[in-house]
């Protein structure tokens, strides 16, 4: 793989100034951003007062702790603009979640936030080895989801030159790589694998693209798939991370040149992890529920928002910016079977260590007798498998979850293809449980 470090001279000084320097910046942005949302939103002015604080209590980051929490159910209950701190006409762009659980979630920028995103967006795809001149295969779905025009934005303002694919079509997606010849693909690990599967169906070998760098985020993803997918495309796998309430893609990134977790844009981005059950914060080092106060952000301020993703924050590396370990996965989709607390990276990890098993699963859940009960579809690695060989590789990913985690789950080996591919963010897990 290429040597995709870039030179210091390319970064933006405050990736690499000094922790007092960041924290006199965050503490200057931060008042600013809690006067804002609480002059602006009626929503935060309430909230702030039913806790009894004003945004000039923030004297220190470390009183940040005295403000409310704003959690999802806020931003739905206010559908659609009640959460902007600006008038409707001074909105640049809208973005929405998907809203398949419910009302969706809306958001908003000025041509502010847009070029903040942009240049954040950029610093990112830098981190990850791109420059400008680079092409890009940018294959997150563009529309009201923040991965394809966020990643666009960002690719725009660091000066590469951009495929806007979006997702689907996988033969297109594997003619246009080889056709183009482009430097790095952004994408969700998922659909990687995808993308991978139609390399082998078309007989096209992907080490011989012409691909450095993947940059992989929207979904939970593990080292182990990284390690499957750097090998399969002989290039870097790096992780970016983001959420449309704090921003979309490019609130943290993973350096290519140490990938040791990810980089929050801290001049715009003020991190918290808290204990999600007392909401007390933790302590260094300690994970538990990722929580985003914006600092810059003009349309839509977020104050103590809880992503319900769980990491961990950790001192800086390649920049000085803290960093936040790989997300695990969200606390909604943490299960609970029999006691034991299991996320899907964890089947995910126990299924690459098993041989003869493609990487593409999903969990399913039946609750029979009261009982809950887990099985993984997963599919054979290689189509020739003839059925023996399928059960034993079934068996050994059993006894591996088994010896691993600690609880007993059947395995369904199918035949390759029989898993339901994604062609954006993957849905890992099947809740057939009937409430009892
Ligand atoms: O997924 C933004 C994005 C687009 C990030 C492209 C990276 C690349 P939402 O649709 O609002 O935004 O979903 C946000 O996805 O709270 C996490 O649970 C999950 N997520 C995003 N990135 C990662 C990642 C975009 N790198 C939700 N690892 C977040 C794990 C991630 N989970």
């Amino acid at each position: 793989m290429k040597d995709l470090t870039p030179t210091p001279k390319a970064l933006d000084p405050i990736e690499i100034a000094s922790r007092d320097e960041i924290a006199s910046l965050q503490t200057d942005r931060l008042k600013w951003s809690l006067r804002h949302a609480y002059d602006n939103v009626p929503f935060y002015k309430q909230s702030f007062d039913d806790a009894g604080v004003q945004p000039d209590d923030l004297k220190t980051l470390s009183d940040l702790a005295r403000f409310p929490f704003t959690v999802k159910t806020d931003l739905r209950a206010h559908y659609p603009f009640g959460m902007f701190a600006v008038p409707r006409e001074q909105l640049a762009r809208i973005h929405a979640s998907s809203g398949t659980t419910g009302q969706p979630t809306v958001v908003g920028y000025t041509t502010r936030d847009l070029e903040n995103w942009g240049s954040l967006v950029a610093r990112s795809l830098r981190a990850a080895g791109l420059k400008p001149g680079d092409l890009l295969h940018n294959a997150y779905g563009y529309g009201l989801f923040t991965g394809g025009l966020g990643i666009h934005l960002g690719a725009d303002a660091l000066g590469l030159t951009t495929v806007p694919v979006s997702g689907g079509m996988t033969p297109r997606q594997v003619r246009l790589i080889e056709d183009f010849r482009p430097n790095g693909i952004t994408v969700t690990p998922s659909y990687a694998l995808s993308i991978l599967d139609e390399y082998a169906a078309q007989g096209v070998d992907p080490r011989a693209s012409s691909l450095d760098v993947g940059i992989f985020g929207a979904e939970p993803w593990t080292n182990a798939m990284r390690v499957e997918i750097e090998q399969a495309f002989d290039m870097h796998a790096v992780d970016i991370y983001g959420l449309s309430e704090v921003m979309g893609p490019g609130v943290s990134m993973e350096c290519v040149e140490t990938k040791d977790g990810l980089h929050i844009w801290e001049d715009h981005f003020f991190p918290e992890v808290i204990n999600p059950e007392t909401g007390a914060l933790v302590g260094e080092d300690e994970q538990g529920e990722l929580v985003f106060t914006s600092l810059t952000k003009e349309a839509f301020p977020i104050i103590r928002y809880r992503t319900r993703d769980l990491t961990r924050l950790l001192p800086g590396t390649a920049r000085s910016m803290r960093r936040m370990e790989k997300v695990t996965g969200r606390s909604d989709d943490m299960i609970i079977l029999r006691g034991v607390n299991v996320f899907p990276t964890q089947i995910e990890e126990a299924l690459m260590a098993t041989p003869g098993l493609a990487p593409h699963f999903q969990i399913e859940l039946t609750r029979p007798d009261r009982m809950d009960k887990m099985r993984i579809l997963c599919e054979a690695a290689d189509p020739a498998l003839n059925t023996e060989d399928c059960a034993a590789s079934g068996k050994a990913l059993a006894a591996k979850i088994k010896q691993t985690i600690g609880i007993s789950v059947a395995v369904e080996v199918g035949r390759c293809g029989s898993v339901a591919r994604s062609q954006g963010k993957a849905v890992r897990i099947l809740d057939n449980r009937k409430e009892v």
